[in-house]
């Protein structure tokens, strides 16, 4: 608990415009995993010299902070789960600079990724990085979970375009890593550190990130197949034809059963998944690599494969396929979704295991996501309330990862860990791997306030002195 003297002093170090301790601290609770935590503090900064004050206060005092930028997580990275202050970043939301020659952009870490995607249009240039939330999550967010969406399977996730990170240390000491230029190798990569570590060793202040040209043109299809497996067989397909979509997305029949009436285009019931597939770059080599795109797909086993091209077909195909998140939401009364990934060879194991898994607990477990990543959004889903069928749940999830790590996958290739994952991670990293980490935590954050309870399973403070 932060005691009175202790805020009185907060107040005077970030200044009482920034501090927010009434109601309004609702609005800072939740991020899109929906397990709130009421901070105790908020502080809304608009300057770097807040954060520095803000750091001093809690390192003085031990307080936990935690940073949040527009709270669209899936792994509660920006929860207050040990107390504490949520610092706020969404006013830090500006675009310093674009530039087309260096081909990259400056921003502050509140800028909403949708906003440095129009900007960059507007020089011709392209952000690739997309996650289905890209319309309201932060970049800074985005750089701190290492996010990706559609377009990794071409253009990689975010790290990639991270040339230079600004932050603020756990002890109020400002640090720059990484260059400006194109290339540059002094030292150990420490922006790399930064990028993915879940809002744990720095609080980003700006951001420089590299911009491509904007393809000319895009081309997109979508896969008609009639079974799971083909899904599966499409992706290697596709690959091994030597192709290079730009998407690849994928909805199981449970997924497509949900959103079906909300499609542009009328579905054959024998169509039991679809793939949803892009091609981009200059005209030509668009309609080549989409034409041999569609043989892959027939190859595969589609039953048809279809052309959505430009305008409102294929904006409405997107929009409900970002939505899908939020509709299974809705339809569901719990949902539990993970965001593992297997090698594009084990892709119909997986699929068909994980199918299985919830089949045997008598549970609905659908599948959809960035398919030619191997990265499947395995959702396990009930419309009965409760914590004990919330265990039943956790059960299936436990057992999805397990799977993913057995067909050498991962636990985790997009939301991060989080404090929502933290007991399962041993199914991937070696205790010298996890003991590195954690070393590499004290080292930045010896008191471990900043967003203490994230990643590893940090014991209480007061067993740990940590
Ligand atoms: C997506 O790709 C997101 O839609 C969310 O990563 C996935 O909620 C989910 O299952
Ligand atoms: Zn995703």
């Amino acid at each position: 608990m932060i005691t009175a003297d202790q805020l009185r002093e907060l107040e005077r170090a970030v200044g009482a415009a920034a501090l927010v301790l009434d109601d309004r601290r609702q609005a800072y609770a939740a991020d899109e995993l929906k397990m709130p935590h009421l901070p105790e503090a908020v502080v809304d900064a608009t300057t770097v010299e807040q954060i520095q004050a803000l750091m001093r206060w809690a390192n003085r005092h031990h307080v936990p902070v935690t940073p949040r930028g527009a709270g669209t997580g899936l792994s509660g990275g920006a929860l207050a789960n040990r107390g504490g202050v949520v610092l706020s970043m969404a006013r830090f939301n500006r675009i310093l600079e674009i530039d087309p020659v260096n081909r990259f952009a400056v921003v502050e870490p509140g800028v909403i990724n949708m906003t440095l995607q129009a900007a960059a249009a507007a020089h011709g240039l392209f952000y690739p990085p997309d996650p289905a939330s890209w319309e309201s999550c932060s970049l800074g967010g985005n750089v701190a979970e290492e996010s990706g969406g559609p377009h990794c399977v071409k253009y990689g996730a975010t790290r990639p375009y991270v040339l230079q990170i600004e932050a603020v240390l756990p002890s109020g000491e400002t640090v720059v890593c990484g260059v400006r230029t194109r290339k540059g190798v002094v030292g150990y990569s420490l922006r790399d550190l930064l990028i993915g570590s879940e809002g744990t060793l720095a609080i980003f202040t700006k951001l420089v990130l590299r911009l491509l040209p904007k393809p000319r043109r895009v081309r997109t299809l979508l896969a008609l197949l009639p079974d799971l497996a083909s899904a599966g067989r499409l992706v290697t397909t596709v690959f091994r034809a030597g192709l290079c979509p730009s998407c690849m997305e994928f909805m199981d029949e449970r997924a497509l059963d949900l959103v079906r009436d909300q499609l542009p285009l009328a579905l054959p019931a024998a169509c039991r998944a679809v793939v949803l597939l892009e091609a981009d770059g200059g005209e030509e080599e668009v309609e080549r690599e989409a034409e041999l795109l569609g043989g892959s797909c027939l190859d595969a086993g589609a039953l048809d494969v279809l052309v959505a091209d430009g305008g409102e077909k294929r904006e409405r195909l997107w929009e409900v396929r970002r939505r899908l998140s939020t509709t299974t939401r809705e339809r569901f009364v719990q949902k539990l979704s993970e965001d593992i990934a297997v090698p594009l060879d084990r892709l119909e194991e997986c699929l068909a295991a994980s199918r299985r898994l919830g089949d045997e607990a008598g549970l609905t477990v659908l599948a959809y996501g960035h398919i030619g990543d191997g990265n499947l959004h395995v959702n396990v889903l009930s419309t009965v309330p409760g914590p004990a069928e919330n265990r039943r749940m956790w059960l299936v999830v436990g057992e999805v990862f397990r799977l993913a790590v057995q067909l050498d996958g991962t636990i985790s290739a997009e939301h991060g860990v989080g404090c929502w994952k933290q007991s399962y991670i041993g199914l991937e990293l070696s205790p010298l791997s996890q003991r590195l980490q954690m070393d590499i935590k004290r080292l930045f954050d010896p008191n471990n306030i900043l967003n203490p309870g994230k990643i590893f399973d940090w014991p209480q403070r007061e067993e740990t002195g940590l």
